[in-house]
């Protein structure tokens, strides 16, 4: 268990802030490595307090030990408690997450808590995007758990299974292999489904052409996430030709990812292979998003982000190219960002697998 609290009292204490609110399920676990689904935690520049209710009191005050644990027994009681100690710290501007609490619960804590509110969403993001060591090897193992079960997944697709079918056997495989949950659920899209990035699985019977499956395993609190796209029956002269523009576009952003790369910047090496070959039209999303505590995380490589790539980032590869009405090629891989070439989390291989 990682507790981040020291990291982040340090970048509080750097901050035009006093103090940070967390109550997001994921910055409060990545905070305190302890899993909870409530709980305020209030860090300031050299102390942190986790005020959290009976049912994990006990856990949370054995097993964290950078915070200060206070059970919360009644939630009026908590803001007075909470007001109490940032007073104290002579706190005046008190960060809070913008960007994942709900419009009413703003509104309750600018009630409750007379302070200045700021924005302390990117601070905490920024932090989020760097890895520590032990949290590469947290991804290494949900990567590992989600490549074996999808070696295993492969030889048992049948032309009797749906999409559905596909889904449920990769999900069952995962559990099986060691994953607390599924990432996210599993994009399984045959034949004409494939032209949609993120169709949704049903249950009519497999047919020939492409299969894509964007699949990831949650282990520890941490994700993968992968996309292959196999072939079921012979591919045509187009769609081999397809297949491996999207792969050279992969292999091309991936060859040329480097720290303080921009994150658009990164994004448009794969867009520029996709563009030169002439189907730029057909690769309608962004290349890469950070993976982490959340299946998407900064950096973000779209329109309009301003990430830069640094070192310990772990960002996803993920190129498509999408023919309406036809069917559609992704190839999705996640790295770490480091200097001198990234490391790629997946070794699962991407000729065309035909089945
Ligand atoms: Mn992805």
């Amino acid at each position: 268990m990682t507790e981040n609290i020291p990291k982040i009292q340090k970048a509080v204490e750097g901050a035009d802030f006093e103090a940070l609110l967390i109550n997001s399920e994921q910055n409060r676990f990545y905070a305190t490595g302890f899993p909870s689904s409530a709980g305020e935690l209030l860090i300031t520049g050299d102390e942190s307090v986790l005020f959290i209710d009976s049912r994990y009191f006990e856990e949370a005050s054995a097993k964290i030990k950078t915070a200060r644990v206070e059970e919360l027994k009644n939630r009026q009681k908590a803001y007075e408690q909470m007001a109490d100690f940032l007073n104290k710290k002579g706190v005046k501007r008190l960060a809070v997450e913008m960007g994942s609490m709900s419009h009413s619960q703003f509104l309750m804590l600018d009630e409750k808590l007379p302070f200045e509110l700021v924005n302390g969403q990117e601070l905490i993001s920024g932090l989020r995007a760097v890895k520590s060591e032990e949290e590469l090897q947290l991804l290494r193992n949900a990567q590992a758990v989600a490549s074996k079960s999808f070696l295993e997944l492969v030889p048992r697709i049948t032309r009797n299974m749906s999409e559905r079918d596909v889904a449920t056997e990769l999900f069952c495989l995962m559990l099986r292999n060691g994953a607390d949950d599924k990432a996210f659920d599993t994009i399984s899209v045959n034949a004409v489904h494939s032209s949609s990035p993120h169709g949704h699985p049903d249950g009519r019977k497999l047919q020939n052409g492409f299969l894509t499956i964007d699949f990831g395993a949650r282990v520890a609190g941490y994700n993968s996430d992968t996309t292959r796209t196999i072939c079921i029956g012979d591919p045509d002269r187009e769609m081999e030709k397809v297949y491996n523009i999207v792969l050279a576009a992969q292999l091309e952003a991936m060859d040329k990812a480097r720290p303080g790369m921009s994150a658009r910047d990164y994004d448009g090496v794969a867009r520029k292979v996709i563009a030169d070959a002439g189907y730029g039209e057909y690769f309608t999303h962004s290349l890469s998003h950070g993976l982490g505590i959340d299946v998407h995380e900064r950096p973000f490589s779209g329109q309009g982000s301003t990430d830069v790539l640094q070192a310990g980032n772990v960002v996803s590869d993920e190129p498509g190219i999408y023919i309406p009405g036809k069917w559609g090629v992704r190839i999705e891989d996640c790295i770490v960002i480091k200097e001198g070439g990234v490391e790629n989390l997946c070794d699962l291989r991407k000729d065309l697998w035909v089945i």
